[in-house]
């Protein structure tokens, strides 16, 4: 899609009440191809398992080897979609995950409780603003295996960095297409496939993940806490020769970037 009708298509009073968009035909179906088969060749070689799947964190802009992927978070199409939902002023929130059929339940994505001494500012501050696009490189339109999202959750105060109640929000299905993108309030519950795609349709299932926020200190304190937790991560992979398990008493500190 054209960068114009991108912006034209960007419903920001449907976005504010939910707390989530879809934005259709985000990719082409020549990046659409590109990237599945990067994906597929990537988690050959380098990867953290987590929940039942795969992860690689921490990637963009740094991993070559995945080719025009490695780009894409500053690609002019997400960019548009970015300062149309938070003006000009903003930046990259250094996060970046890439899942191939992870199991995720719902959350929201301010930092968890074991990062939280990286944010001493309430996320529900109004100078809190920081958002997530997210790319599944398949068809959810006929499936539940796609994102789901809580509508209107990001709104309700939490206690602090604690994940929400569920039951007095409705549970909404996506049904999103392979090219399409679903942008987020990070404070909207959601949840990712609760069984695997992949047992039924015979393919991976594959998600590209960003985060951006204005440019603030809410953001520069959220994207410290992610970059210690990708670092963490990497350092796994690292120490394993590209190839890890996550558990929940890994607590290595590793007080720098690390290369993977
Ligand atoms: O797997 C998914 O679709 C969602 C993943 C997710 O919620 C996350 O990475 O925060």
């Amino acid at each position: 899609m054209k960068i114009n009708g991108i912006k034209q298509n960007l419903d920001l009073a449907k976005f504010n009440e939910d707390g989530y968009m879809v934005v259709k035909n985000v990719l082409t179906e020549g990046q659409l191809e590109t990237y599945r088969a990067a994906c597929e060749s990537m988690f050959q070689k380098k990867y953290l398992e987590f929940n039942d799947g795969k992860v690689i964190p921490g990637w963009a802009g740094r991993l070559r080897e995945i080719g025009t992927l490695n780009n894409l978070h500053k690609h002019p199409r997400l960019v548009t979609i970015v300062s149309t939902i938070l003006g000009p002023d903003w930046v990259y929130a250094q996060h970046s995950d890439l899942h191939e059929n992870k199991i995720t339940n719902w959350h929201t994505d301010v930092l968890p409780e074991r990062l939280s001494h990286f944010q001493d500012k309430d996320p529900y501050d109004p100078g809190y603003k920081i958002i997530k696009i997210c790319i599944l490189l398949q068809d959810h339109t006929n499936n539940e295996h796609g994102l789901w999202m809580r509508p209107g959750s990001h709104k309700v105060q939490a206690n602090k960095f604690k994940n929400k109640g569920g039951d007095e929000f409705e549970d909404v299905c996506i049904k999103s297409g392979p090219k399409d993108a679903i942008v987020f309030d990070q404070k909207v519950m959601h949840r990712g496939q609760l069984s695997q795609y992949k047992d039924t349709y015979g393919s991976n299932r594959y998600l590209i993940t960003y985060g951006y926020g204005l440019n603030n200190i809410y953001t520069n304190q959220h994207a410290a806490g992610t970059i210690y937790r990708q670092n963490q991560q990497r350092f796994e992979i690292a120490k394993n020769n590209g190839k890890a398990v996550w558990s929940k008493s890994v607590n290595s500190n590793p007080g720098g970037d690390v290369e993977i």
